[in-house]
Parts: structure tokens; sequence; C-alpha cells
């Protein structure tokens, strides 16, 4: 029975874990390593909000609160980080990017994330939409620790890790596919662990 673990039993919506590694990757087991490209941003839940911006009909913006009052779903996921670690079986809760970007009207095609502390990385919007992508606030039931992204980051973990930006601000949606902070830097633009797309040219 030890092979049972919760995010095992259905769950119906989202990417549950599959116990398969991508191309290249190993099994990082219990451990959960810290990447960050800066320091730790602190922002004050009293000082943080949530804004889509951009090509939209009107901007949304959300204080903590309201971020809180929405509905959260608990989903367990592998993640895949570039540097070659993949970690089975990852809890985590938070809002569903279907449920933010139902309170926005946009023609847009892609999003650019943006982070407390300069971060930014772009996702299409396909790609965050149907169950895929969510702003998560909690680890393994608890507040989501400030090196690993608190108060709120993005999980999206059917694409590298890279793509779950931590201490999320805000979406800016264009309809232009923007690269972020690593695609400028030679990563892949889109990102895919199970086509092995690392960096550009992948
Ligand atoms: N804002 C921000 N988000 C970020 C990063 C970062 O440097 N800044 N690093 C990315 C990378 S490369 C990875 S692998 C994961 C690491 O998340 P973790 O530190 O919780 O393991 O966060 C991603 N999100
Ligand atoms: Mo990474």
């Amino acid at each position: 029975m030890g092979f049972v673990s919760r995010g095992f039993v259905g769950r119906p919506e989202g990417r549950e874990r599959t116990g398969l590694l991508p191309p290249g990757q190993y099994d990082i087991g219990g451990g959960f390593p810290v990447l960050s490209a800066g320091p730790t941003p602190r922002t004050s839940l009293e000082d943080w909000d949530f804004t889509i911006t951009g090509e939209v009909d009107e901007p949304e913006r959300l204080t903590w609160q309201a971020f809180q009052d929405l509905p959260h779903e608990e989903v367990t996921v592998d993640i895949h980080c570039v540097t070659k670690w993949s970690k089975f079986g990852t809890t985590w809760s938070g809002v569903s990017l279907d449920t933010l970007l139902d309170r926005v009207e946009t023609s847009a095609d892609y999003l650019l994330a943006f982070c407390d502390g300069g971060y930014t990385t772009n996702l299409p919007i396909e790609d965050v939409t149907d169950g895929r992508a969510w702003m998560v606030d909690r680890y393994d039931g608890e507040p989501l620790e400030a090196h690993h992204g608190g108060p709120a980051r993005l999980l999206v973990p059917h694409l590298y890790f890279w793509k779950s930006a931590k201490w999320v601000r805000g979406l800016q949606l264009a309809s232009v596919d923007e690269p972020g902070f690593w695609e400028s830097l030679g990563y892949h633009i889109y990102g895919d662990p199970w086509r092995e797309q690392r960096y550009a040219g992948d």
C-alpha cells in the first residue's frame, strides 16, 4: 500500500502525478531545491495585489483578501526543473487560471507573468487554461514559504519549472509572445520537458 499516495487517487481536474520522468531528468526524491535568480522579495499582504493588464477590456485588480475569497483547488502534480531534477507528487492549493482569466475580456493569445523582484516568464494562454495552471498560495497544506514563491506563485506543471514564476503579482496579456527573463537569456520560448525544450533551438 506504500505506493498509494494522495495524488494517486482520482482527482478530476488538472494533470496528476504520472511517475514518469521526462527525457534527461532524474527523481530528486524528498528534496525540494530553491532556485532563484535574485534575493527573495518580501511584500506584505496589505501591499500585495494581483492585476491582469495589457490587452484586456478592463484591467482587473485583486487584493490579497479578494484572491483568498476565490475558489481554491488542491492539485497533486509532478514538477520538472530545467536543471534536470524532477519531483513527483507535489501537492499545492491555489486558484485556477481559468477562474482568474474569466474575470477579464480579452482576445490575447499570450501572457507575461510579472513578479516582485522583476522576474518575468511568457506563456501561451492556451497553456494556462482548461485546468492546466494555478496561482498557488499553499504547498503541502501550509502557506507557501517565501523562498518557494510565497505569498503566491504560478504553477504550470506541464512546462519546465522556470515557467512557474514565484512571487507573481500579475499577468500582462498580449497578442505577441514576448520572451521573459530566462527566455531572453537563451532558454526555450515554450519549454516542454517531454520534448526536452531546454534551450532556444531545441
Ligand atoms: N520570480 C522568480 N520565479 C522563479 C524563479 C526566479 O528566479 N524568480 N526561478 C524559476 C526556476 S528556474 C525554477 S526551477 C523554479 C524554482 O522554484 P523553487 O525555488 O520553489 O524550487 O522557480 C522558477 N520561478
Ligand atoms: Mo529551473
